[in-house]
This record gives C-alpha cells, structure tokens and sequence, in this order.
C-alpha cells in the first residue's frame, strides 16, 4: 500500500487500489494486445497491477491466485485457461473475502457466487457469425463442402463455443461437413503444423476454420508450401481480427474475420474500482464486436492499434 490519494479505487481509504491478474500466456498476438491493454490501463487508472504469466498452464494460474490470496490484494483478476476446476481456489478467495473478476473467458462453476462478475466476448455468437458468412457464400455451390477445422487450446471456452456456435450455423444444411478437426492452441506453430498434417490426409478441402488469426496464419504458410492458394483453392475464416490476420485478409489470404477485442483493460479497471468500493456491477459485461471482408480490412487497417 502507497500513500497515494489521487486515485478513487481501493479497498481502504486513499490507499492505491492493488490487482493481481493471472494471464493465460503469450499464445497468439491477441494475447500480447490484452496483455498490453490490461497493464496501460492499470497505469493510467493508476492502480498497482501484480501481472502473472502462467504460460498456458492451469496449476500456474492457481498457483498465482493463491499468492495474491496471501499478498491480500484488492481484487483478483483472470483470464482461466479451461473452463473447468476452479471452485477450490475461488472459495478460497472468496473466504478471504477478496472479489474475482473473469476475464476474457468463462469458468463452468455452477456457483456464480464464486466471481463479481465476468467480462469478454460471446464466443458462441463469434462461431455462428463465421458459420453464417459461409453459408451465405457457398449458397450457390452444390457441394460439398469440405471444412477443416482448428481449435483452440482444449477446454478453453473459446475453443468449446467457437466449435459449436459454428456447427450450430452449418448443421442446417448437410452439404457442409466438417472433414477434420483438430486442436492447433490457438498458436502459429501448431496451426502450421496440423494444418500441414490435414493436407496431407485431405486432397478435397474447400475451407478452413480456425479459432483465432494466428491459427489461421499458421496454416497460410502450410497450405503455400503445397503449392495451394489460401483464400481460393482453400477459404479461410478466422476469429480475432489482430494486425496480421487483417494484413492477411486486405491481401485475400483469409476471407473473412470475426472480431473478438482484446481491448478489456479499460472495463476492467472500472469494474475492479467499483467491486473493491463494494459497489454492485453487472455480472456479465459483454464486449462490442463486427466481422470484417478483405474491402473492410483496407479501410480499417491504416487505424488498427494492434
Ligand atoms: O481468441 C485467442 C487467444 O481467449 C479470446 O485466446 C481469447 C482467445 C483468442 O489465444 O487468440
């Protein structure tokens, strides 16, 4: 605790309003820009941020929630890897009586006392978006439709609704069949890697989804080195809408983008101020997100921060 006064948040008196947040890791270029958002934020808000990287790994972000549970912070903040296994160290946050924020993404306790509330994106909503581009672009194909898909890390909640929001948009119609799918983690490396793999067993594909940009600009490298070109013989969606991916989709590579802001640091500055003051906030605080064509991505590129 500071001396400092100027602020309006914290849990006592002029005390300097104190964080702790445990990230995911440093997976994609979305990541990096939370990451960064998150910290500029806390800066300017003027809030002392305990910033922990548990490098994709469950165990470490329990591990850091429970430091800041010891270092008696005035709010923890997380964005959980998986959705699921966190009742144990959110009661223990709780019992000490320091409020959780979620961000970014979901836990599947059936307790919503265990957390104030949670900010991020609908990722379901961002899977339909992508599968209903598609629909609508292949209207007039016969078929099939041969889809290749990339996850995201398994068990993450991105990775488990931007499956199904996706297949929810195409299962109408069974000309579109998802032929493979695969977990990439939501990294270029593995993106390029099982992307490589699919061609190899699958002569016939039409279109790629993958769950985030890196992803996707993973496979473009793959699917070139087949002598393929990404974005005719093989259409690709993605989801994120970070520089590269936009860069790629003004130059056709990718087709179409559904955008998932990074972005949460302001938000979750105000929601960590008012919860620490014991104010109520809403549990669920949605982020506002568009979808993006090549044309669109000309226009918007020249002002995209990250
Ligand atoms: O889409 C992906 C990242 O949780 C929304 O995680 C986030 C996802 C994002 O690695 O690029």
């Amino acid at each position: 605790c500071g001396d400092d006064d100027s602020g309006d948040g914290g849990g006592g008196g002029g005390d300097k309003l104190t964080i702790g947040f445990a990230q995911v890791g440093a997976e994609s270029g979305w990541r990096t820009a939370n990451t960064k958002s998150i910290q500029e934020s806390a800066k300017a808000a003027g809030v002392e941020l305990k910033f922990s990287d548990a490098q994709g790994k469950q165990e470490n972000q329990i591990k850091a929630i429970r430091s800041f549970i010891t270092q008696r912070v005035d709010v923890i903040a997380f964005s959980p890897v998986v959705e699921s296994g966190w009742d144990t160290v959110l009661k223990e946050a709780k019992d000490a009586e320091i409020p959780v924020i979620l961000t970014d993404r979901a836990i599947d306790s059936t307790d919503e006392s265990l957390y104030e509330s949670f900010i991020g994106s609908d990722f379901v909503l961002e899977g339909k978006k992508a599968g209903e581009w598609l629909v609508e672009d292949e209207k007039d194909e016969p078929g099939p439709v041969n889809i290749v898909e990339l996850q995201g890390t398994p068990g993450a909640a991105p990775a488990n609704d931007r499956k199904a929001g996706f297949a929810d948009a195409i299962k109408a119609d069974p000309k579109f069949k998802i032929i493979a799918s695969q977990t990439g983690q939501f990294t270029r490396t593995d993106g390029k890697q099982v992307m490589e793999t699919f061609l190899k067993s699958h002569p016939d594909i039409d279109v790629l989804y993958a769950h985030n940009d890196d992803m996707g600009l993973g496979a473009i490298e793959a699917i070139e080195a087949a002598g393929k070109t990404p974005g005719k013989d093989i259409k690709i969606i993605t989801v994120d809408a970070v520089k590269d991916g936009m860069t790629a989709l003004s130059e056709g590579k990718i087709n179409f983008i559904v955008e998932c802001s990074p972005l949460l640091g302001p938000q979750l500055m105000d929601l960590a101020k008012t919860v620490a003051d014991g104010g109520t906030v809403d549990k669920r605080v949605l982020t506002e997100e568009t979808t993006f064509t090549p044309e669109q991505a000309k226009e918007v590129l020249p002002e995209r921060k990250y």
